[in-house]
């Protein structure tokens, strides 16, 4: 299939190595719909999709890809793509609807029932416990910002990893953490919609906690040796070549965005840096001892986010906010104590997100990943990209021609396979996303799936980047 720019990786006659897992990602919120059924209690995203002004036209997930009840034909569709794994995320308010308490049997059989036509049919669950969804009862009890948010989660990864642990081989415990805390408690971009610096520092400690306390929980209730991660979406941060601030404000987001989730994961400790940046905006008093000790758990894989790059330099006050971080704007921001570093426009070309497409970016952060951590093996656990598709009408049915996708595609994968050229361990590769979805901020009006969904029929086409995909999957270790 013709791609523009670089050559197809067949071109280029990549071989991928033995036991390299291609799949594909989705997140409950975005696909599940059915948010009353069976018990599901509501989460923060329902609350804040329901509030006018928060999303896109009004767009919520009550419905998403009505995902809940086609799972067996979306399951069929994976087989078809020939999909080696699919990571999926559990909503926690289907399992406990008020985020505490004993397990809702008819939520958890949903995942059960998942797991199991995966099984099936060849594919290995990859299983998120926290892709955003938390029950509203937590967030009512200040969510993320109280501790005891974290307890309650090592608490529900039990129960999940109980429920599933005979099958599902592959835990991750957070997804984007960053998203989170600074998202929904720092800009307010996100659910619950919070503008608090201090609130999303505290929370960006009990996520770290959530995870450190959730990994022996899985490892303890998963009867089968599974493997335990957390996924971040790491920041590539450049510079300004002309501007000597530059050097400074990259030391800056990388404290914030990557070093306050990679210190105490890998290493046991927030940089001192971090604590000085925020000193400002909170004494970060919620770290107890014993905290960094427990956050610092060995994991077996780190998985890693990556869609584009940021550009960052000084600004004498406080920056104009642009939405440069890459995410929609909103009345706070996604950066305490760091508010007058800029974002600066990068170079396109850009997908329909306005992120721009730096392939090498991708390389560079699983390089640098191998040279912070070397014993770390890593798994790239979405990469993809949205643009405007159209659908076409041919003698052979309707297409969508998603050339720009699959050029997308192309350079990643091609960039992870540099990366593993150059030496990093990297397990596995997951298209962002398996559908059409739910965008967050972005409702309905951003497209990354290689399937498309039209809404109104719930009709799935296989978009051309999906073939692309599925012949990669078949000729993989084929030169
Ligand atoms: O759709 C999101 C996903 O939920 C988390 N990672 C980034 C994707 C694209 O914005």
């Amino acid at each position: 299939m013709a791609t523009t720019g670089t050559p197809d990786y067949r071109d280029q006659g990549l071989v991928f190595p033995e036991g390299f897992v291609f799949g594909s990602a989705t997140a409950s919120y975005q696909i599940e719909g059915a948010v009353r059924e069976d018990g599901r209690g509501p989460s923060i995203w329902d609350t804040f999709s329901h509030t006018p002004g928060r999303v896109v036209n009004g767009d919520t997930g009550d419905v998403a890809c009505d995902h809940y009840h086609r799972a067996d034909a979306d399951l069929d569709l994976m087989k078809d793509l020939g999909l080696d794994a699919y990571r999926f995320s559990i909503a926690w308010p289907r399992i406990q609807p008020t985020g505490s308490g004993a397990v809702n049997r008819a939520g958890l059989e949903f995942y059960s029932r998942l797991v199991d036509g995966l099984l099936a049919r060849g594919i290995t669950p990859v299983a998120t416990l926290y892709h955003w969804d938390l029950p509203q009862a937590l967030e009512d009890a200040n969510g993320w910002v109280n501790r005891d948010t974290a307890y309650r989660f090592a608490e529900y990864a039990a129960l999940a990893a109980e429920a599933l642990g005979d099958r599902v081989q592959t835990w991750t415990t957070l997804n984007e953490p960053w998203c989170t805390a600074y998202l929904g408690y720092g800009s307010g971009a996100h659910a619950p919609g919070r503008t608090s610096g201090a609130d999303a520092l505290a929370a960006v400690h009990h996520l770290n906690l959530a995870h450190g306390l959730a990994v022996p929980e899985i490892r303890r209730a998963a009867r089968n040796a599974p493997d335990v991660s957390i996924t971040l979406n790491l920041h590539v941060i450049r510079g300004d070549d002309d501007d000597d601030t530059s050097p400074e404000a990259i030391r800056r987001i990388d404290a914030l965005a990557n070093r306050a989730f990679l210190s105490p994961l890998l290493q046991g400790r927030y940089d001192a840096d971090l604590l000085e940046d925020t000193a400002a905006v909170t004494d970060w008093a919620f770290v107890r001892d014993g905290d960094a000790a427990q956050i610092h758990q060995p994991i077996d894989v780190l998985g890693v986010n990556y869609y584009s790059t940021v550009t960052v330099r000084m600004w004498d006050g406080v920056a104009p906010r642009k939405n440069a971080d890459g995410h929609q704007g909103a009345a706070g921001s996604p950066w305490p104590g760091s508010e007058h570093v800029e974002f600066l426009e990068q170079p396109g070309p850009y997908t329909d997100m306005g992120w721009n497409i730096a392939p090498d970016g991708l390389e560079e952060l699983l390089v640098s990943l191998r040279e912070r951590c070397p014993e770390q093996p890593l798994m790239v656990t979405e990469n993809g990209a949205a643009f405007p598709d159209r659908v076409v009408e041919t003698d052979a049915g309707r297409r969508v021609p998603d050339a720009a996708r699959v050029d997308y595609l192309n350079r990643h994968v091609t960039a992870a396979h540099r990366a593993i050229a150059r030496g990093v361990d990297l397990r596995g590769y997951y298209v962002w996303s398996l559908l059409d979805n739910f965008e967050w901020g972005y409702g309905y009006t951003k497209r990354f799936g290689i399937v498309r969904v039209d809404y109104e029929t719930q009709e799935r086409i296989l978009k051309d980047s999906a073939r692309w995909f599925q012949e990669l999957i078949a000729t993989r270790t084929t030169p």
